[in-house]
């Protein structure tokens, strides 16, 4: 059991963090009955003010909170106790955290701010809405040195040796985040600021696209990599195995940092002011981030293989019996892992030059999003607060519990796969994304493409309330586990932080020398970004005054 304060720090991410799920996951629901004509919004609600209050809180804010929560408890697990300043900033973290998500929240709720959480300009918010992103930023900022100085503390402690791959893969995902934040810090502070204060006429459009995907896309992957440490780490003990290998583990991790920032571009394919050659090289950079995942795959299957084996699986499929279907820690994640074969598959779709050409702009992207951020990542920490709450309050988890966990989790899967299949098909179909009117619904021949029963805004409404009704037997988990449930009398009662061991002696130690991966990916971004943003602002065409919905 880890020490009382960092258990302290932890569920109140935890309470953060599901507050931002109740409230996002709602205003999901609105969404998908507005999207089916079968709900009007009263006058003071408008659809991009729920839609952006949608993103933001789901996948900017539950996530943020919830990746803190764990990543304090696995290495206060892991590496040992807190120091005293690193309890003190982990909680100054969240204060500013948190401070940043209410003003954010705040302007989005007063309608000042309805720009969806990629807040493109021209479309103009509040100014304070900027401040509040940029304290979230800050907040976390100060989070990851809190949980860098912790390890720093270790590796001086222990010289020579490597850190556990709990750590590691914990220091790999801040380092990654904290080079993806200069690009969103610069535009916020430099270009977004100023204008919406009214210090400046105009906002570099391209350049403050440019400087937020940037920071997007390797921002799904400060959302993916937690999910993938409990992949590696939490998975193989479930199973009663090790980890399948400690040096694939580090060297996929190493490999997002060098790939996952220099391809922002891959956002962009269809925007003006920049060449094709740049894009191009992007997307070349973007299929060299889909390895670390498939290396992640091939470890996945390892795992399961061993460990079937081991149980006394035979054939070519004889392990897959053997999993420990029964408990929802495990099930959970294996079902967030399958779903994220079509989600990556769907990713390289949409990385294709000429296939992003189909889809950009279209439904299919709202689906692709539901299927990586939304089943793969959101079920794996729901898969984790089954556990990780009683862990952290010393209550029980009962059978009542694990048996509406499987509830929880089998209507998500079927909400999801409604939800996100009509989605998919929509897309192909030209259905637009981020507008609350399309007109397709109202010509008599468009009615036909939409009827099919998967390709139809009913099939997605359907999807969306089996999603919310999942969403709220969570929440009455969250509730039960962190203040209602019996308390752990006997050790058998006591729930446990499942980490599998991992065997690192013939693990390289030049893998944790993090200046070289931070030095090569330095070269990385310049070459990809260096000349086509010089040429954004050298060229820029006159900047947009801005646009209030
Ligand atoms: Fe994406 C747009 C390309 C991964 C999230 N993506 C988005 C947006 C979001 C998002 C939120 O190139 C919309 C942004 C917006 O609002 O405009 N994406 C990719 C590629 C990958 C990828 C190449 N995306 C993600 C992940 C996300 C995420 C992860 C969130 C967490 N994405 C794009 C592109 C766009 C885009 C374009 C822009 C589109 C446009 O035009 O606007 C890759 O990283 C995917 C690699 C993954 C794999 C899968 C490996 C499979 C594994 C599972 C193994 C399963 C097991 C279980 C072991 C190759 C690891 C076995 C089970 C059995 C049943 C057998
Ligand atoms: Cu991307």
């Amino acid at each position: 059991m880890i020490a009382q304060p960092e258990r302290k720090i932890a569920l109140w991410h935890l309470g953060v963090a599901y507050t931002a799920f109740l409230i996002g996951t709602l205003m999901g629901v609105l969404q998908v009955f507005i999207r089916n004509d079968a709900l009007q919004l009263p006058a003071w609600l408008d659809y991009y003010q729920i839609l952006t209050a949608h993103g933001v809180l789901l996948a900017l804010i539950y996530t943020t909170f919830f990746i803190f929560a764990f990543f304090i408890t696995g290495m206060s697990k892991s590496l040992g106790s807190f120091g005293p300043k690193v309890r003190l900033f982990s909680w100054i973290g969240l204060w500013v955290t948190l401070l940043g998500t209410v003003m954010a929240t705040v302007m989005i709720v007063a309608g000042e701010a309805s720009v969806l959480y990629t807040f493109y300009a021209p479309l103009k918010a509040n100014g304070f809405y900027y401040v509040g992103l940029a304290l979230v930023i800050v907040g976390t900022w100060i989070s990851s040195f809190a949980l860098v100085g912790h390890y720093m503390v270790w590796r001086r402690n222990n010289k020579g040796q490597l850190s556990p791959l709990f750590a590691f893969m914990t220091v790999t995902t801040i380092v990654l985040w904290i080079i993806a934040c200069l690009g969103v810090v610069a535009t916020v502070l430099f270009q977004y600021i100023p204008w919406a204060f009214g210090w400046t006429d105009t906002i570099n459009v391209e350049l403050s696209r440019s400087l937020f995907w940037y920071f997007g896309h390797p921002l799904v992957y400060f959302w993916l990599l937690p999910a993938y440490i409990a992949w590696y780490t939490i998975v193989p003990k479930l199973l009663g195995v090790k980890v399948f290998s400690d040096s694939l583990a580090r060297l996929a991790f190493v490999l997002f940092i060098l790939f996952s920032i220099p391809v922002g571009f891959h956002h962009q394919l269809t925007e003006p002011g920049i060449s094709n050659f740049w894009k191009f090289l992007q997307v070349v950079l973007t299929f060299m981030v889909i390895v670390p995942s498939l290396m992640t795959a091939f470890s996945m299957f390892a795992t399961f293989e061993i460990s079937g084996r081991k149980k006394g699986g035979t054939g070519l499929f004889g392990w897959f019996k053997k999993l420990p279907w029964r408990d929802v820690r495990f099930t959970s994640i294996f079902i967030a892992m399958a779903f994220f074969i079509p989600g990556g598959a769907g990713g390289i779709i949409n990385a294709s030059f000429q296939l992003n050409e189909v889809v950009h702009n279209t439904l299919w992207i709202v689906g692709h999003f539901h299927i990586t951020v939304g089943t793969p990542v959101a079920m794996t920490f729901m898969g984790l607060t089954f556990w990780l709450i009683p862990y952290l309050t010393g209550r029980r988890f009962t059978k009542r519990m694990q048996r509406l966990g499987f509830v929880q989790i089998i209507t998500w899967s079927i909400g999801m796969l409604l939800m996100s299949t009509a989605q998919h098909v929509l897309g192909l179909m030209g259905a637009p994304r981020r507008t609350a009117y399309s007109g397709y619904n109202d010509h008599p021949s468009a009615m036909e493409w939409f009827d099919g029963i998967i390709s139809n805004h009913v099939t997605m409404a359907i999807g969306g309330t089996i999603l919310f009704l999942s969403a709220m037997i969570l929440m009455y988990m969250v509730i039960m586990t962190m203040f209602v449930s019996p308390k752990a009398e006997t050790p058998e009662q006591m729930v446990e932080f499942p980490l599998a061991e991992s065997d690192m002696s013939n693990t390289p130690k030049w893998l944790e020398n993090w200046w070289i991966w931070i030095g090569i990916a330095a070269a990385l971004i310049i070459i990809a970004y260096a000349i086509p943003l010089t040429h954004m602002i050298q060229h820029a065409p006159p900047g947009s005054k801005g646009f209030i919905t």
